[in-house]
């Protein structure tokens, strides 16, 4: 951590000390009460990691324009420094997921060594066949891993496996795909073609996964397409990953589901089928908004996390879900929503781990309606501040990392440093 970020934090810190100390003792006695050993959850939550996407440092935007904030990042080494300090401030983000060709660079080693000197890994990398890059032979226009031209399907084969040789090199262990083949008019693609074709196309990727590798295949209702998508729903997901293998699973992007869909029992199902890979988090109004995580909807997410917490208590064979966040920081400096949005899930987690599971199983068996949903209710309304801030404050990070990140004018020192360029990608999501 660097020493400057560090004194500030410990004197941050140091005034909210007192008050803290209170506060855990406090919820402590009232956990108790209820069964609860606070330290326990403590633990738990101290031991839970989420990743960073690497286009989540840019300023995103919508296809309509985006605003560029000040001293953005101009390259991957500045993503992993904007990435360090979300973890020097949070310690809730020790891992970043890089998206290619965005975070391209001529030194993969170089880039290894600098993350983890911070106290970084990579996490699952992404691949990009929803865009054409300059010099590509094949267009994506109509499609990548399911178009109709085979040349343009092996080109779009050809960059995955260059993704998982990156990976390699990195440390990662998981490939994410998520195409954006689909169609806009009705009658335009033949479903059940489109559809073999990704799967032929993805079992020659599937087919260079290291041994001990998983493919993450993310679906998504609509966009870009408009009118029917590939892959664009849990089902056409887990129909993909059943046909190509164990190594294959569904990823759960929270935005990319039709309104209202019950996001937790898809959930639920996944896991059931040992099949679920992770997710990417963020939340929604109207349909892929990539709004931070749980400033809509924080009762869905605790509900996702309701599920796998229920799933770790049953110690369901294979569970081993891959945590992410995925969001579009269009108005707000994109390193506080980062750290704002890990905390917010570090709290759905924690809220989750105060369900009372034997209560809940009685009320269930028992059909007591009112009584099992009272019992969700009531751990998602206990405040668990106390138990993130003696976390962070554990580990040498900010009591509150907003606060903190703002007295240390990281951004305004960030944007005499890095002039601003043309955006190399990952903004516009
Ligand atoms: C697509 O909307 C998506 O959720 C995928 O994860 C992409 O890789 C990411 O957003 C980047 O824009
Ligand atoms: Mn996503």
């Amino acid at each position: 951590m660097k020493q400057s970020l560090r004194t500030l934090i410990e004197a941050h810190n140091e005034k909210a000390r007192g008050p803290l100390q209170s506060d855990y003792a406090h919820l402590g006695e009232q956990l108790a009460r209820r069964g609860v050993d606070i330290d326990a959850v403590r633990q738990r939550v101290a031991a839970f990691g989420l990743a960073i996407p690497s286009w989540g440092v840019g300023t995103g935007g919508t296809r309509f324009a985006r605003f560029p904030g000040a001293g953005e990042p101009r390259h991957v080494f500045d993503k992993i420094q904007d990435c360090a300090v979300v973890h020097q401030l949070t310690g809730a983000t020790p891992s970043v997921s890089l998206h290619i060709p965005w975070d391209k660079c001529s030194d993969w080693s170089e880039l290894r060594q600098t993350a983890h000197a911070q106290g970084l890994s990579f996490d699952a990398i992404n691949s990009n066949t929803f865009s054409d890059q300059p010099g590509q032979a094949h267009s994506y226009k109509f499609g990548s891993l399911s178009h109709t031209d085979a040349a343009t399907r092996a080109q779009a084969v050809e960059h995955n496996v260059e993704c998982i040789e990156i990976g390699r090199l990195l440390g990662s262990k998981a490939l994410t795909v998520w195409v954006g083949d689909g169609s806009n008019f009705p009658g335009q693609s033949h479903f059940r073609r489109a559809f073999e074709r990704y799967l032929d196309s993805s079992r020659q990727i599937y087919a260079e996964l290291p041994g001990d590798w998983r493919m993450f295949l993310e679906h998504k209702i609509a966009e870009p397409a408009f009118y029917s998508t590939v892959i664009q729903d849990w089902g056409s997901s887990f129909l993909a990953a059943s046909t190509l293998g164990p190594k294959a699973q569904c990823l759960v992007d929270l935005g990319h589901h039709a309104p209202n869909v019950n996001i937790e029992m898809i959930v639920s199902r996944l896991i059931g089928a040992g099949k679920l890979a992770g997710f990417h988090f963020n939340d929604s109004k109207y349909g892929d908004d990539d709004l931070d995580a749980g400033s809509v909807s924080p009762y869905r997410l605790f509900l996702v996390f309701n599920e796998l917490v229920a799933a770790a208590h049953e110690q369901v064979n294979g569970f081993d879900p891959a945590y992410m966040l995925d969001q579009s920081h269009n108005v707000t400096d994109p390193i506080e929503s980062l750290m704002s949005s890990a905390v917010q899930v570090q709290r759905s987690y924690a809220q989750a781990l105060l369900v009372d599971r034997g209560a809940l199983d009685a009320a269930q068996e028992a059909n007591d309606a009112l009584a099992a949903t009272q019992l969700l209710q009531r751990a998602f309304q206990t405040d668990v501040d106390p138990i993130l801030q003696r976390v962070r404050v554990d580990a040498g990070r900010a009591v509150d990392p907003v606060v903190a990140y703002r007295a240390s004018a990281y951004r305004q020192r960030m944007a005499q440093d890095r002039p601003a360029i043309l955006s190399s990608g990952g903004g516009i999501v």
